[in-house]
């Protein structure tokens, strides 16, 4: 009997011939004598990168990969299989979520962050960018981190369980928009994996909260912020001209690169669109940390961060210089490092052109071997309208997404190159294909890795018209997921994404490495047996501890007295892969679940008098309904 039987007819007590009227509770679980332990069906077989690519998953088989994505303003990160476009997960970060009580159980509070008073700081965020963590230039399966535009934050995702440990509020900055993890260390060629996590400020802004600072645009600033990947510390940022937007990541450690669209400090659009030129800056992050050690450093508003000057006037030198400041025409939007380390891609948008960057030209720059800025860029090819952001095939080809063109673009790098340099004969553009409707983000299965393997492009379109059933004035967004491993792009398939996802990578499944059960020591306040539960009283404080095991919780009866502050701490004991509890109260505002092995609690006023159940909310058992208790609250 497996779990898929759990409840099955015959767990329900149904007659059926030869078989036992009643059964007792453990084979109501539908799991007893199934011999499971620990863990079910784990068993991912390396994905075969040499396998002729697909655009069905069969029932009963699995994906090759997860594509994680952001959520947009619902604050959250989604996860699906890659080829069969299915939802696999939704992460809370920034957002409320009772299905798992994200944002109601103290643990997760605890994580988002409160107010003096207790209750949470934001309820909201808008997730744009997620990147994993690296180790020897490719995924590592760690970590996770996602920002979040508007309160300005960064979260991490472990990647064991697949939910955010730690948010970090960044000071000084608002519209936090790209975020790219460091590759390895700059100076320190032991350090090989990532160890910070650099996030540009879009939105530029003043430094204090009142006087005339506040109200004139000359006197703001953006940051770049490095944020230390394992105590999610902020470490240092630094002063720019203009605005950041989105940012990639050197494969040697060395630099971070980011697109400015705003160069003009512009507070309104058709101030930002003057110029016919904005920039593409890169960090030198060796320098900033060196300046920051000789105490080159000052800080800015109530901030205690180290924030060094990156801005033009304070880096004339390329010898000693932090930044540099590559001219890229006009508004671009996107920066993408492709897989062999050589080149930062960075779309025109407002421009049909790419901006081809070289690393090694870079490098000569800042060693004062070149005159101008522009002597870095190697190519600059046009391939359609409003380009926004390039995926790589790990074969020299970029995919860009057009979003004026509703189309993904296919060119070729050295081709580029080659008629920059003046082979007006050069073949740049090889394949073009219509998407639906209007791409932002599109990104290719471990494409921001060197073990890019040119399979798969999803592109994540903005509208989707008439491509799903109509539900009202809001459409859902279109992905498509195309195949690109021959010479021409091959839509495969779409499918929906609730509103909206921007950016996302696609990670071969051997990187992704979970737990299926979670570790009963985590939990400092773990409820180890069912003769551990009791209820504590200090004063009007009152703990009351519990645990679940199907079908039933310790305690189906506990008493407090009104204006009590009561907290549940559940611990849920069993030991099954997925017999997940839930725990609410009515009236209470109480509602989250404990998975296997997992303690969670909550905290709530127990403002009125009378009888409440308490109940499973999770489907665990065939007495799953049954699975409950009364809260009495004592006038
Ligand atoms: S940015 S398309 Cu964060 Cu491109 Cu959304
Ligand atoms: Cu326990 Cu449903
Ligand atoms: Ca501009």
């Amino acid at each position: 009997m497996s779990t898929n039987e759990l409840g099955s007819k015959a767990d329900l007590g149904v007659p059926i011939p030869g078989r036992r009227r009643f059964l007792n509770t453990a084979a109501l679980a539908g799991i007893a004598g199934s011999g499971l332990g620990a863990t079910v069906v784990t068993a991912r077989a390396a994905t075969n990168v040499n396998a002729p690519v697909k655009s069905e998953v069969k029932p009963g088989e699995l994906d090759d990969y997860y594509l994680f994505a952001s959520g947009g303003h619902s604050g959250e990160v989604r996860v699906y299989g890659v080829p069969s476009g299915r939802t696999i997960k939704r992460i809370p970060v920034f957002n409320v979520d009772p299905m798992v009580g994200w944002g109601i159980t103290n643990e997760s509070k605890k994580i988002m962050g409160l107010k003096p008073d207790g209750s949470l700081k934001y309820m909201t965020g808008d997730t744009h960018h997620v990147h994993g963590s690296y180790t020897d230039g490719t995924y590592d399966g760690k970590y996770f981190w996602v920002n979040d535009k508007l309160n300005g934050r960064l979260a991490r995702i472990r990647g064991d369980y697949l939910e955010c440990d730690q948010i970090t509020e960044v000071p000084n900055v608002q519209g936090f928009h790209g975020l790219f993890p460091d590759k390895r260390d700059p100076v320190d060629p032991k350090i090989n994996h990532t160890t910070r996590v650099f996030c540009g400020g879009e939105f530029h802004v003043p430094f204090t909260a009142a006087g005339p600072d506040v109200k004139d645009p000359k006197k703001y600033a953006c940051l770049f912020t490095c944020i230390d990947a394992e105590t999610m510390q902020v470490r240092w940022q630094v002063k720019v001209d203009g605005n950041m937007d989105l940012c990639a990541t050197s494969y040697d450690g060395k630099y971070a690169a980011l697109n400015q669209y705003n160069t003009e400090n512009g507070v309104v659009y058709q101030d930002m669109m003057e110029a016919e030129r904005d920039a593409c800056v890169v960090f030198d992050i060796a320098r900033i940390e060196a300046a920051i050690k000789a105490g080159k450093s000052f800080t800015l508003g109530d901030s205690k961060v180290p924030v060094v000057d990156g801005t033009k006037a304070a880096n004339k030198d390329p010898r000693t210089a932090l930044t540099l400041y590559v001219p890229v025409p006009k508004n671009p939007h996107g920066v993408n490092m492709s897989p062999d380390g050589k080149y930062y891609v960075c779309s025109g948008k407002l421009s049909p052109t790419a901006t081809v960057i070289s690393h090694e030209l870079v490098q000569k720059w800042f060693k004062g071997e070149l005159k101008d800025p522009r002597d870095t860029v190697v190519a600059e090819p046009e391939i359609g309208l409003g380009p926004l952001h390039t995926g790589f095939d790990g074969r020299g080809n970029c995919y860009t997404s057009l979003f004026l063109d509703s189309q993904i673009v296919k060119w070729n790098l050295d081709k580029a190159i080659a008629q920059y340099k003046g082979d007006k004969a050069a073949q740049v553009v090889l394949d073009r294909i219509d998407v639906h409707y209007q791409p932002g983000h599109t990104y290719c299965s471990m494409g921001e890795t060197k073990e890019a393997d040119g399979r798969y492009l999803n592109s994540g379109n903005k509208f989707s018209k008439d491509r799903f059933l109509p539900v009202g004035p809001l459409h859902v967004e279109t992905e498509q997921l195309i195949d690109i491993s021959g010479d021409k792009m091959r839509l495969l398939q779409d499918h929906t994404a609730y509103c909206e996802p921007h950016d996302g990578i696609i990670v071969r499944r051997d990187k992704v490495r979970t737990k299926q059960i979670c570790e009963l020591s985590d939990h400092p306040l773990a409820v180890k047996s069912p003769n551990d539960s009791r209820i504590d009283r200090k004063g009007n404080k009152v703990t009351v501890y519990l645990t679940a095991i199907a079908p039933t919780y310790s305690k189906t009866e506990f008493t407090v007295k009104r204006g009590d502050e009561v907290t549940i701490v559940l611990t849920n004991l069993d030991k099954v892969e997925d017999l997940t509890h839930g725990f609410g109260i009515q009236k209470y505002n109480v509602n989250f679940i404990v998975n296997p092995q997992q303690t969670a609690s909550v905290t709530f006023k127990a403002e009125h008098a009378g009888m409440f159940w308490y109940y499973c909310t999770h489907f665990c058992h065939a007495l799953h309904l049954e699975m409950r208790g009364r809260m009495i609250v004592e006038a």
